[in-house]
This record gives C-alpha cells, sequence and structure tokens, in this order.
C-alpha cells in the first residue's frame, strides 16, 4: 500500500464507521458521543500542546491559556462530582486506575476487588493496572442473584486478608452495590477505600446512583465519556481534606502515568462539565428510566433479562440471556445483532467461565440512544427490532433497513448547550 493509499484507507474506513453507527442502534454501555461544543474544544490548537505539572506549576512555557481552562475545570467537577480535590487530567479511565493504585497501593500490597468474571474491569486484574503494580488480588465473593459482593462473606474477606486498599466498582454494574458497609469493615482494617465510578460517573453526578464519596470510598475514578457524556478520557476525585493523599493523587497522574496528558480533552472535558451542570440531572434520570424501559419491553417481547424482580436495573445497562452457561450464545447473539444494525457486546454471565468464546449473555446500554433524544416509546421499538433479529430471525437486511429508516429520526445531540449532529456528517 503506497502512502496515499493508505490515508485513502484510512479515510474510507472511517467514513464507513461513521455511516454505520449513523444507521444503526449503538448500544455499547460504556460508549457516548460528542456534543458539537466538545467536539469544537477538542479540535483546537491545543492537540499539539504540552503541559506537564499543574496550573501555575509548568515545566513548559505557553501554558497561560490552558492553565485558565484546568483552573475552571477543576472548580467545576469539584462542583459536579461534589469532592473536595478533583485531577481532571488522566486520559482514560484505566489511566486514573493506574494513578490511583500507584497513590494509594505499593508493589507487594493486598488488595480486594471484584472479579472480571463478576464484572470488574480488567484493569482490576493481574493482567492490566493491578498486576503491573505489583499487587497481590483477592476478589470478592459474589452473590450472583444480587450481582453484588456477599456482604458477609466480603466483610470476613476484607477482616482475613487485612488488604491495604479495597476497590469497588465494576464495568458490568446493575444496581448500587452495599458501599458504605463494606468501606466501614475497610476502614476498621486500616484499608483505604477506592470506588471505580467509570460507567456510572454520571449516573453519580446526576445523583441518580449511590454516592461513594459519601458512602466511604476515600477515592473515585471515572471516565469521562461513558455515562459522564464527554470526549474520552478520566477523573480521579476525593472528598478527603487530606493533603498528603492530594499530593499523591496528583503526583500518580503527572508525573506518575501521564506526560502530556491530551490538553484537547481536557478542554472538552471541561466544556462536557458546564454541560453536564446545565442538563446532567434530567439526562441521569432519562439513561436510567429508558434502561428500566427496555428491560421491561425486552421480557415482554419474549426475552430472558436478568433481575426483573429487581425491575432488572437502576443503572445504564441491561443484561439478557440467550443460552445456557459457556454456550457461547451471548457471541452468536451479538453478531446477528450487528447483521441486522444493532450494535451490543457479548457479555459473561454467572456461570460462565470462557470469555471470549462461552459468553451467554449481552449488556446493552442507553447512554447514547438517550443522547439522541429516544424514550420509552423508542425502548420499546428497540426490543421489537430485538425480537425480529433474534427470535423471527427476520432476513437481516430487511431488518437493517428498517432500522436505518428508525434511527433517520434521531440524528441530533440532545442535553447540550448547543444542540447539533451527533454523527459527522458524512
Ligand atoms: N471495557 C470497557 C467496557 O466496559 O466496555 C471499559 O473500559
Amino acid at each position: 500500500m503506497n502512502p496515499t493509499q493508505q490515508v485513502d484507507a484510512v479515510m474510507q474506513a472511517s467514513a464507513a464507521s461513521g455511516r454505520h453507527y449513523r444507521d444503526s442502534i449503538p448500544m455499547i454501555a460504556s460508549e457516548n458521543i460528542l456534543s458539537p461544543l466538545v467536539a469544537e474544544a477538542i479540535q483546537g490548537d491545543l492537540h499539539g500542546r504540552y503541559a506537564e505539572g499543574l496550573p501555575g506549576k509548568r515545566y513548559y512555557q505557553g501554558c497561560d491559556d490552558f492553565d485558565t481552562i484546568e483552573n475552571i475545570g477543576i472548580e467545576s467537577a469539584q462542583r459536579v462530582f461534589n469532592c473536595r480535590f478533583a485531577n481532571i487530567q488522566s486520559i482514560s479511565g484505566t489511566v486514573s486506575n493506574m494513578g490511583a493504585l500507584k497513590a494509594l497501593t505499593k508493589p507487594g500490597d493486598t488488595i480486594t476487588a471484584v472479579s472480571t468474571a463478576d464484572g470488574g474491569h480488567i484493569s482490576h486484574h493481574p493482567m492490566g493496572a493491578v498486576g503491573m503494580r505489583g499487587l497481590n488480588l483477592v476478589t470478592y465473593p459474589w452473590d450472583e442473584e444480587r450481582m453484588e459482593p456477599d456482604v458477609d462473606a466480603a466483610s470476613k474477606l476484607i477482616r482475613t486478608e487485612q488488604p491495604e486498599l479495597c476497590l469497588f466498582g465494576q464495568s458490568v454494574i446493575l444496581f448500587p452495590i452495599p458501599l458504605q458497609e463494606l468501606a466501614d469493615v475497610a476502614h476498621e482494617v486500616g484499608a483505604r477505600v477506592m470506588y471505580d465510578g467509570a460507567h456510572v460517573l454520571g449516573l453519580i453526578a446526576g445523583g441518580e446512583f449511590q454516592d461513594p464519596l459519601r458512602e466511604g470510598a476515600d477515592v473515585m475514578t471515572g471516565s469521562s465519556h461513558k455515562t459522564f457524556p464527554g470526549p474520552q478520557g478520566g477523573f480521579v476525585l476525593s472528598d478527603s481534606d487530606d493533603e498528603l493523599l492530594q499530593k499523591k493523587l496528583n503526583n500518580a497522574i503527572f508525573p506518575g502515568v501521564c506526560s502530556s496528558y491530551h490538553l484537547h480533552h481536557v478542554a472538552g472535558k471541561v466544556v462536557a462539565m458546564a454541560e453536564f451542570e446545565a442538563h446532567g440531572k434530567q439526562y441521569a434520570k432519562d439513561i436510567v428510566s429508558n434502561a428500566r424501559a427496555l428491560g421491561s419491553a425486552l421480557s415482554s417481547e419474549g426475552f430472558d433479562v436478568i433481575a426483573e424482580e429487581r425491575n432488572f436495573t437502576a443503572s445504564h445497562q441491561i443484561l439478557t440471556r440467550h443460552g445456557g452457561p459457556d454456550s457461547g450464545a451471548g457471541k452468536r447473539a451479538a453478531q446477528r445483532l450487528e447483521d441486522c444494525g444493532i450494535i451490543t457486546n457479548m457479555n459473561m454471565l454467572p456461570g460462565d467461565t470462557k470469555a471470549m468464546s462461552g459468553p451467554s449473555g449481552l449488556r446493552l446500554g442507553t447512554p447514547e440512544l438517550t443522547r439522541i433524544g429516544m424514550g420509552a416509546d423508542e425502548m420499546q421499538d428497540v426490543a421489537k427490532f430485538f425480537a425480529r433479529s433474534l427470535l423471527s430471525e427476520e432476513n437481516p437486511e430487511t431488518v437493517k433497513s428498517d432500522i436505518a429508516r428508525f434511527k433517520s429520526e434521531f440524528q441530533t445531540v440532545k442535553y447540550a448547550i448547543q444542540e447539533g449532529p451527533a454523527y459527522p456528517e458524512i
């Protein structure tokens, strides 16, 4: 491939991806789209600039204007997340976790966390940030019915293991966890408590989920691009007034795990926080009510939706089961749905043991559908498309073209100071 062909290939594939999402029903729970003002902020000159350190304490000249942005952003994050300390530099949720682990632990320490099979994130695993920090991981006993740590057994484990850090939070998360009770036990044995709020950060800030910093978490990390609807990036937050802890957290991000920290994305985060202050509460409320409406609609169509007895969910996620443990039925369903124009991801459910080939379930998210203006009525339409794709097994091309027609009515980003096209003009 010569240079021109290479550029063409990239441009064509990028445009094709844009068309794919524009015409589909995007339901990956960790994804969202940019508002026009956030998109404008991340396309500015800051893209090519460096700023190491904190506002007013830089290693490079030229940072005064960016200092203005970062100072506004820190104050905004303190308001949005109701906390005394905010670092808005991290370039992702995983990098936020790496930083927090660096600040809160040392190699050889023991940490407790949710296993990846039960929904913990890969950065909580020895293959990820926990392993990079050289930590000894012990996972919580899990209540598969309630999809949360078994409080009594986890409390016992924390008392027995005496970890330095108790980490909570999941990537597969339907309900708040009993954090206060477990944080009390953690503090009793001298452990710090960290809550990874990557997925549910927008719901937390919008007052629609649990409030980890008021329920015993010393530090909360999160992504800026999932239920919190900003550009890709992360946050490290704490309500502690412990200046040493705050200093350690800042130092863990720079120079710990970031050098340049993508200044254009910081600018985008600051714009996104302004939009969140204006519209975030309503957005968070609508995400959760759409998720519940979707669970109910899918169940009415005949799908096996997890946690029906608990009204399906209290987050932005829904889990569906498509076959027995390790059947791989979730993997097949995800592929067929994509063929029909619905983008989801396969997910392990209780009983599954093979992450790549075995998942029997799907994880469905409502952040993007909510962001483009869909409500309870459209969740019923979406459930019907699921039924046509997976239960009636209609011709995928027919379903796909009906979905593209349906989706053409939902092409505008809402909950923004300035509404605009949800997908790039192609
Ligand atoms: N793996 C992502 C997810 O939950 O989809 C988060 O990093």
